[in-house]
C-alpha cells in the first residue's frame, strides 16, 4: 500500500570523498540522482528495520526537496523513527549529537560544507554512523559499490511533511518527530562550558566579539547561544539568517572568505574576539583584536589550557591532528605526558581513537577543532572554549598566543589552494612529485637538509585498516615540512593544497610576517612540485 518501486538506472560516480558525496546541485538534479544514493546508503544498512535516524542539513538549496525525498523512501525503505531539524536545519554538530544522544542507527547530513550554495552550486549527502562520526572508508566504499549497481528504489509518494514548526507525524508506522534544532545542541554546549563565567563576560562594556555566521547554519545557533542565552548584545551574531546561497558569499570562515569579519577586528571598532563557522557549522575561524589565530595554534591552545574549562578538568588523554595541520599540538601533548597521533585528512579518522578513549581532543589545519562530545568538528564548541579561556584567564586572544608560542616555540604556519586546476595537472604535479621521492632524503635543497620524503600511510591503531596515498610528505632536518595533497572536497577539477610549516624557538623571532618566514620553503615547494608551470596559475588562489 503506497509504495512505489522505481526503476532507476545507476549512475557511477557517487563516490563520497573526504566527507560525503559533494557535487554540483546541477549533478544532484538529473533523474533519480539524490534517490539513487540514499537507496545505496539504505542497501548498506543491513540493521535498519524500526531504526532511528536524524536528518537535517546546512539550508543550502535544495535542502528541502532532499529532505522531504529522503523521508519518504525512509519510509518505504522500514526506517522507524526520524528525528528532522526544524526547516530542515541541523549543524553538523548538532546532528552528530543528536545521532548519539537519541542512540540513532544513524544521520544523514544534507551539505556541502564550506562550498557555495545555490542553484550553481554545490549540494552533498553525509552519512554518519551510530557513534555520530563520518561513517568510515569501508563504509563509504560499500555504498559506492552498492550506488553502482541500484536499479531500483522504494519511496511512498505522499505529500510534504510541513517542516517550519515542531511536530510529530506517523508516515505508514514511521515516526517523524520535526524538532527544535538548537535546544539538545545548547544543553550540551551548557554542560561543559562556565555559562556563568562566559555570560558575565559578554555582558560587560569592555568586551565586544563578533560572530559571523556567513548566512549559513550557525545564525540559529548562535544567536540563541551568544546572545539570547549569555547575553552578548544584539548584533554580536551578524549575518545570521540561513540562506540558501549563503547570500552569494563562500561559507567558509578564513581570511580570505569571511572579508567583513576580518575588517571589523583588523579596524579600531575595539573588538575583542572575533569568530565565523563555515556552511554546516564544523569549522571555526577565531580572531583577536588585530590578530589571527591559525587553526593549528589553535588546537594547540586549548589542549594546553583545557584544564580551565569544567568540561576538561580532569585532563585530556590524548590529542589527535590530522597530517597536515601543524606539529604545534604534539609539543602540547609532549609536555603534558599525553599520547598525540597523525591521522589522514577527514573526521572520520578521529572516530576511533575518540571511541577507544585514546584522545580528548582533535583538530585539523583547515579550521576544524573539537572534542569527545561529539564525533564531528565543532565551530559553535570552539568559539565557546575560547571565550571560557578569555573569560578565565581575563587576557588578550594575541596575549594567550603570544605566551603559548614563548612557551613552546612558534609553528609558522600556511596552506597555499590552487583551487579548480585541471584533474590532468593535479595528477601530473602529483605523480611528478611521487616520482621524486625514493631520491628526495639526504638531499640539500635551498640550504635545507631533507630528512624523508614519502606518501602519507596511516594504520588506524585501533582497527589496524590502513590508508594509502594520503599526502606527499617532504620532512627537514630542522622540523619544517612540505605537504602537498589533491582536496577530495572540490566539485570541479582538482584542487591542490600544498602546506607549508616552520618551526622557530626563539621569541625574538615571534613577530615576523608568516609568508616571508616561509618563503624558502615556498621556493622549495614551486622547485620540487613545479606547480606553477604544470598548472598555469601564476599564485595560488587561496591563502590561509
Ligand atoms: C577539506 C579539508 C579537511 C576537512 C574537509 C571537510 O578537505 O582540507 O581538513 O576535513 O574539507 O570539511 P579536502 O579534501 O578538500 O582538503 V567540511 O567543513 O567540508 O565538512
Ligand atoms: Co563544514
Amino acid at each position: 500500500m503506497n509504495l512505489e518501486i522505481v526503476n532507476c538506472t545507476p549512475y557511477t560516480d557517487q563516490k563520497p570523498g573526504t566527507s560525503g558525496l559533494r557535487k554540483s546541485v546541477k549533478q544532484f538534479q538529473r533523474p533519480d540522482y539524490l534517490q539513487t544514493y540514499i537507496q545505496a546508503i539504505f542497501n548498506t544498512l543491513e540493521d535498519r528495520e524500526g531504526s532511528t535516524l536524524i536528518l537535517g542539513g546546512d539550508g543550502r538549496y535544495f535542502n528541502r526537496e532532499a529532505i522531504q525525498i529522503i523521508l519518504r523512501m525512509a519510509s518505504a525503505n522500514g526506517i522507524g523513527h526520524v528525528f528532522v531539524g526544524k526547516a530542515g536545519i541541523l549543524s553538523t554538530p548538532a546532528a552528530s549529537h543528536l545521532i548519539r544522544k537519541k542512540q540513532a542507527l544513524g544521520g544523514i547530513i544534507l551539505s556541502a560544507s564550506h562550498n557555495p550554495g545555490g542553484p550553481d552550486g554545490d549540494f552533498g549527502v553525509k552519512f554518519n554512523v551510530s557513534n555520530g562520526g563520518p561513517a568510515s572508508e569501508t563504509f563509504t566504499d560499500t555504498v559506492y559499490q552498492n550506488a553502482c549497481v541500484v536499479e531500483q528504489y522504494r519511496i511512498r509518494p505522499i505529500k510534504p511533511i510541513p517542516l517550519d514548526k515542531e511536530g510529530v507525524y506517523d508516515l505508514f508506522g514511521m515516526k517523524i518527530e520535526v524538532i527544535d534544532s538548537v535546544q539538545d545542541y545548547m544543553e550540551l554546549m551548557e554542560s561543559i562550558f562556565d555559562f556563568d563565567k562566559i555570560g558575565q563576560l559578554l555582558q560587560s562594556d569592555s568586551f565586544k566579539m563578533r560572530f559571523d555566521a556567513m548566512h549559513a547554519v550557525t545564525g540559529p545557533y548562535a544567536k540563541r547561544i551568544f546572545e539570547q542565552r549569555l547575553g552578548a548584545p544584539e548584533g554580536t551574531v551578524f549575518h545570521a539568517q540561513p540562506l540558501a546561497n549563503f547570500g552569494g558569499g563562500h561559507p567558509d570562515p578564513n581570511q580570505a572568505h569571511a572579508k567583513e569579519l576580518m575588517n571589523q577586528l583588523y579596524t579600531n571598532q575595539g573588538i575583542a574576539f572575533g569568530a565565523a563557522s563555515d556552511g554546516d557549522g564544523d569549522r571555526n575561524m577565531i580572531l583577536g583584536n588585530h590578530f589571527f589565530v591559525t587553526p593549528s595554534d589553535s588546537l594547540a591552545v586549548l589542549a594546553a589550557n583545557a584544564t580551565l574549562v569544567p568540561g576538561y578538568k580532569q585532563g585530556i588523554a590524548g590529542i589527535a591532528r590530522s597530517m597536515p595541520t601543524s606539529q604545534a599540538p604534539d609539543l602540547v601533548a609532549q609536555k603534558l605526558g599525553v599520547p598525540y597521533f597523525e591521522t589522514p585528512t577527514g573526521w572520520k579518522f578521529f572516530g576511533n581513537l575518540l571511541d577507544a578513549g585514546q584522545i580528548t581532543l582533535c583538530g585539523e589545519e583547515s579550521f576544524g577543532t573539537s572534542s569527545n562530545h561529539i564525533r564531528e568538528k565543532d565551530g559553535v564548541w570552539a568559539v565557546l572554549f575560547w571565550l571560557n579561556l578569555l573569560a578565565e584567564k581575563q587576557d588578550s586572544v594575541e596575549n594567550i598566543v603570544r605566551q603559548h608560542w614563548a612557551e613552546y616555540g612558534r609553528n609558522y604556519y600556511s596552506r597555499h589552494d590552487y583551487e579548480a586546476i585541471s584533474s590532468a595537472s593535479g595528477n601530473i604535479i602529483m605523480e611528478h612529485l611521487r616520482q621524486q621521492l625514493a631520491t628526495l632524503a639526504g638531499t640539500m635543497i635551498r640550504g635545507k637538509m631533507i630528512r624523508a620524503a614519502d606518501d602519507f600511510s596511516y594504520t588506524d591503531p585501533v582497527d589496524g585498516s590502513v590508508s594509502e596515498h594520503q599526502g606527499i610528505r617532504i620532512l627537514f632536518e630542522d622540523g619544517s615540512r612540505l605537504i602537498f595533497r589533491l582536496s577530495g572536497t572540490g566539485t570541479q577539477g582538482a584542487t591542490l593544497r600544498v602546506y607549508l610549516e616552520q618551526y622557530e624557538a626563539d621569541v625574538a623571532n615571534h613577530d615576523q610576517d608568516t609568508q616571508e618566514v616561509l618563503s624558502d620553503l615556498i621556493e622549495i615547494a614551486e622547485a620540487l612540485g613545479k606547480v606553477k608551470e604544470l598548472s598555469g596559475r601564476e599564485a595560488p588562489d587561496v591563502i590561509t
